[in-house]
């Protein structure tokens, strides 16, 4: 595979500063060596540049920088459209409100080459406000109620062709606000929360719905928030929730993606590296990143992330 790392480093979709560290921290913890010696070619174009931002208002008052996220969407749309007529992009946060534009950049890519677009959004939160229902006003907690298509985006471009629920799956929920469980009650999102996970485990819901992105020959894309994973393995990110993920399910999920053969678009999102030590969570995602890709149980280096 051509892996073809684009840098993210965006921070303005919350309130920590940090995440425009994560490009830096990736490259550092050796994502490119690491997809090097599994066997794919890898190209990193360095980190994308927005536009100077305009003016764009809201009416909801807690909302912050939307200029300079309606900015980063525009830049992170072209930049994953394009890359995906290359290869298989892989975006390296910067805060989750990057989803904006990947997300909508492979829905471009999607109506290009007439095939249908799935998501996995692997996180704590289901990122499902809109500019209006936010009251944080983070709009990191806005990407996948733009992908589908929700009014309350007046000030931001039109999703190219909003997703429907049905192709969308959410593995590791349990960080959900009112005005975000109301909005998803209509669509048909697979939400599988930790409830869950903790029943069925990880492997039959996901397997589930690789087969439906199987059979409508579709794209996919994986966006992978830290906070999936449980703090105690992932400590390096704003908005940590307790309960996530365990090293093995998470490794799981990615070896699973991996034998599916479907994965088509990356994001690695919400790292932030200055709330660490020694690069640890960013050394985890950089292993996952490599189970995603065909690393083995076996082969995998045995590596202390303390
Ligand atoms: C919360 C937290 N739902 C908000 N969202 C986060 O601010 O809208 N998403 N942290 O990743
Ligand atoms: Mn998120
Ligand atoms: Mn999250
Ligand atoms: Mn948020």
């Amino acid at each position: 595979t051509h892996c073809i790392l684009l840098g993210a480093p965006v921070d303005e979709g919350q309130r920590r500063p940090g995440c425009l560290m994560g490009p830096a921290a990736y490259r550092t913890a050796g994502l490119t060596a690491t997809l090097a010696a599994l066997g794919h070619s890898v190209e990193d174009r360095g980190d994308v540049r927005p536009a100077a931002p305009g003016t764009q208002t809201c009416a909801n008052p807690a909302v912050h920088h939307l200029p300079e996220t309606i900015a980063w969407t525009d830049a992170l749309r072209e930049a994953t459209a394009a890359a995906l007529t290359d290869g298989l992009p892989i975006i390296m946060g910067g805060d989750h409100s990057l989803a904006l534009g990947t997300v909508a950049g492979v829905a471009a890519h999607a109506a290009r080459v007439n095939r249908p677009q799935f998501v996995i959004w692997l996180d704590a939160h289901s990122d499902f406000h809109t500019i209006e229902s936010t009251t944080s006003g983070n709009l990191h907690g806005t990407p996948m109620a733009y992908a589908c298509g929700l009014p309350g985006f007046d000030p931001m471009p039109a999703f190219p062709n909003p997703i429907p629920g049905a192709n969308i799956c959410m593995f590791g929920i349990r960080s959900v606000d009112p005005a975000e469980h109301a909005a998803m009650q209509p669509t048909d999102i697979t939400v599988n929360d930790m409830r869950v996970l903790d029943e069925q485990g990880i492997v039959a819901p996901l397997r589930d719905f690789l087969n439906r992105v199987r059979t409508a020959n579709g794209l996919l894309h994986v966006s992978l928030d830290v906070d999936f994973l449980d703090p105690s393995i992932a400590p390096a990110v704003g908005t940590t929730v307790p309960g996530g993920t365990t090293f093995r399910e998470a490794h799981l999920v990615m070896e699973l993606l991996h034998e599916s053969g479907l994965v088509t678009s990356l994001d690695l999102v919400e790292l932030n590296p200055f709330l660490d030590e020694r690069g640890r969570t960013a050394r985890l995602m950089v292993d996952l990143v490599g189970s995603l890709m065909g690393r083995k149980v076996f082969d995998r280096p045995t590596r202390s992330y303390g």
